[in-house]
């Protein structure tokens, strides 16, 4: 006979005979919230007090053991007790043995639940992991001081600073019991569990595990430390990982816990913190449309032809290959789609040769990829993605094409930076199945996709595009129609900025190092050289119109330009290259350039302070970023967050720009704004007014996160 006690709707208790089976149920993905806390020690509770109970099973019914601690609950004010710590006390203390059957994956506080339980038991394709340290904290619940207990002092540190999802099959050591295969994972626990009460196994806490740090660990301490400061560089979380796992070596176990509960603290109480927290929101905000009806289908896309097979179209099929969808690649001439397929196979080759693909696995992907002349061939796909030059009437006759050999409900979608995409969209019969779809360089490997909405495209198309980002491997932020649309847009003041202060007398060594220094991976100029001066001119050339106002707008860009100095690609540009080396070497002739332009433009060179040139380069971005929101390009600051962090590398641990400006304080940005707008002559007045939605929010003392 069964007694079923449900203590509450996300933790149920049933006991069972001998055995009290404890579940978690809070969906979607059991995170340790303050109701589920309370359910586990309530359910415990019950079990203790249960003389018939001999043993206690913690699983879950959802595909996942635990998501861990419930992160919207961070810097809540409220009551959160008991905390996760002292539920896993209760755990670890229990007088009966525990059993965890992590049925699948458990991560951060998740793990540290099954950590704390007296056995483990799970399957062989389970993954499990501490990712805490990218949310700018630590382990918080004895993580840092059970895991070292149980596995090798090296795997344990690799899993907390790393915070990587781990296969168990590495932690053989930590696990009881791993069985082969997952559909037989409860018959076996169970089996186990029985074995265990009637041969009354013991309880085993970790905590009973002493540890020491002799000479040999306390060096592997050091080194790692070092190799960690090297390689995390700007973030504050991991190194206070090394320092809480090498306290389980130097302490006891209870005062082991008080040490990493410390440095927790320390790390919860960093903007770093704030700024990944955010970040972890924003990714997955970025998916969720406001006003899309959630019973939205989604279109079946498993057939794609790109259009272009160039760099960008060539690593934008890749993407689909790498995932078993098919692709078809157009070009006009039989040479260039040789060439096209050619480079594909070669980027294949050179994974096969990093060991990152199996010779198997670039056969596979070639033969997934096909090419034609005839627009004919795409009678079958159910999506087209444009990747041809930039030019609307190119654009524009490759639409008309595909909307007379696509079929009816294919969606046909734009890769283009900068046109309108509504332009494009009324060239075909079709403009609701009409979108953007922009990749970034190199398309196969940088995480974003900007999803253009024109101005009739259908939520199923949308729906269909931010689903499609997810199973090629790519975050989809939805996006509206303007130049540039929202990334290209405000990295436009950025490079603006960067170039008018070297006319003012920075030079292009001391800007690179202070966004550096920012955490940005690499400074303006450096990145102008490797992106090529060219195809900043050239957008410069189609805009001449809207930026004439400002005879210095990037002068020295364009004088770079005219000599011939495109970048590293001729081994000259706002740097010098050597062959075969991405180094830049400052070059005098440069700052000759800007001192000559300076003079003929009447601009005063001095020296300018590195904060000037994080505000100069930052704070108008930030501003544009508060125009695009103005104007609903973005429907949230979060979006221009994920779109910064993935397409552009600003660093996570800054949140991306707009959380930036949050933690500044946005009255601080307006204030430097204004100042700039008001002490730089005639240019200040052009390009420092702050947003109308920056002056509202400063009114009415919000940040942009709780703008929207
Ligand atoms: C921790 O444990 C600290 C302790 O050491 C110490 C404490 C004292 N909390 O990602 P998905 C939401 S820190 C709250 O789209 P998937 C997520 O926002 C924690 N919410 O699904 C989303 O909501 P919405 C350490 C969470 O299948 C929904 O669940 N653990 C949490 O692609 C679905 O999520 C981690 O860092 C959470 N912990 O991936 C693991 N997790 O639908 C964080 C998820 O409204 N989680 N949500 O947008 C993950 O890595 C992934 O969510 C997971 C599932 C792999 C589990």
């Amino acid at each position: 006979m069964s007694q079923n006690t449900i203590t509450s709707s996300v933790v149920s208790l049933e006991i069972s005979g001998a055995i009290a089976n404890i579940t978690l149920n809070s969906a979607p993905v059991n995170a340790l919230s303050k109701a589920v806390r309370l359910g586990i020690i309530e359910a415990m509770n019950a079990a203790l007090d249960n003389a018939s109970v001999k043993g206690i099973t913690i699983t879950s019914s959802l595909a996942l053991f635990s998501a861990g601690a419930d992160i919207s609950e961070f810097g809540n004010a409220d009551d959160l007790s008991p905390m996760l710590p002292e539920v896993l006390n209760v755990v670890e203390n229990s007088t009966k043995p525990v059993f965890a059957i992590v049925n699948g994956n458990a991560f951060g506080g998740g793990l540290e639940l099954a950590l704390a339980c007296h056995y483990r038991i799970t399957h062989a394709k389970n993954r499990v992991g501490l990712p805490e340290v990218h949310l700018g904290i630590l382990p918080g619940a004895g993580g840092t001081q059970r895991l070292p207990r149980l596995a090798d002092v090296q795997t344990a540190l690799d899993m907390i600073v790393t915070g990587a999802p781990t296969s168990v099959q590495k932690l053989d050591i930590v696990f009881d019991v791993i069985v082969e295969k997952p559909e037989h994972l409860f018959e076996q626990a169970a089996k186990f569990v029985a074995t265990a009460i009637e041969e009354e196994f013991p309880v085993k806490p970790v905590s009973a595990i002493t540890l020491n740090l002799d000479a040999k660990t306390a060096g592997l301490f050091e080194k790692y430390a070092q190799g960690v400061a090297a390689k995390t560089k700007g973030f504050f979380a991991p190194l206070q990982c090394v320092k809480a796992v090498k306290a389980a070596f130097e302490l006891p176990f209870e005062d082991g816990l008080k040490r990493e509960s410390a440095l927790f603290m320390e790390c919860m109480n960093t903007p770093q913190a704030r700024a990944q927290q955010h970040f972890f929101f924003a990714e997955r905000a970025a998916s969720h449309v406001q006003g899309m009806d959630k019973n939205t289908k989604v279109r079946d896309i498993k057939k794609v032809a790109i259009i272009g097979a160039g760099t960008m179209g060539g690593g934008i099929a890749m993407n689909f290959a790498n995932v078993g969808i098919p692709v078809v690649m157009l070009e006009m001439k039989q040479e260039a789609l040789d060439k096209g397929l050619a480079l594909i196979h070669k980027n294949y080759l050179n994974s096969a040769k990093k060991g990152k693909l199996s010779e198997q696995q670039v056969t596979d992907r070639m033969n997934l990829l096909s090419g034609t002349t005839d627009y004919a061939d795409l009678g079958d796909v159910d999506l087209v993605i444009e990747a041809v030059f930039e030019k609307m009437s190119v654009k524009k006759e490759v639409f008309g094409a595909l909307d007379r050999v696509c079929k009816p409900g294919a969606i046909l979608a734009s890769n283009t930076s900068t046109l309108d995409l509504n332009e494009i969209a009324q060239s075909t019969s079709r403009p609701q199945d009409v979108i953007g779809l922009h990749f970034f360089s190199p398309a196969n490997v940088m995480k974003l996709l900007e999803i253009v909405r024109g101005a009739q495209t259908a939520d199923d198309v949308i729906k269909t595009s931010l689903h499609l980002a997810k199973t090629i491997n790519k975050v989809g932020v939805l996006v509206g129609v303007c130049f540039g649309f929202v990334g290209n847009r405000m990295i436009e003041p950025y490079g603006r900025e960067s170039n008018r202060l070297m006319l003012e007398g920075a030079s292009p060594e001391q800007v690179d190092r202070v966004l550096g220094k920012f955490g940005m991976p690499m400074g303006p100029f450096t990145m102008g050289d490797m992106a090529g001066l060219d195809i900043g001119y050239f957008v410069r050339e189609s805009r001449r119109e809207f930026i004439k106002h400002d005879p210095s707008y990037c002068i020295v860009a364009d004088k770079l330009v005219e000599q011939g100095r495109v970048g590293l690609k001729c081994g000259k540009g706002a740097y010098l290259y050597e062959a075969g080396n991405r180094q830049p070497i400052p070059d005098p002739a440069v700052i000759d350039i800007a001192k000559q332009e300076a003079a003929r433009l009447g601009i005063k060179q001095r020296d300018i302070s590195d904060q000037e040139i994080l505000e100069r380069c930052l704070y108008p971005l930030i501003n544009e970023g508060a125009d695009i929101l103005h104007e609903n390009i973005a429907s949230k600051s979060s979006d221009i967050d994920v779109i910064y962090v993935y397409g552009y590398g600003f660093p996570v641990f800054r949140g991306g720009p707009m959380q930036y400006a949050d933690e500044i304080g946005l009255a601080e940005v307006k204030a430097r704004l204004e100042y700039y707008r008001d002490t730089l002559g005639e240019y200040g007045k052009q390009w420092f007014s702050p947003s109308p939605m920056l002056n509202q929010l400063v009114a009415d003392n919000k940040n942009f996160s709780s703008s929207k």
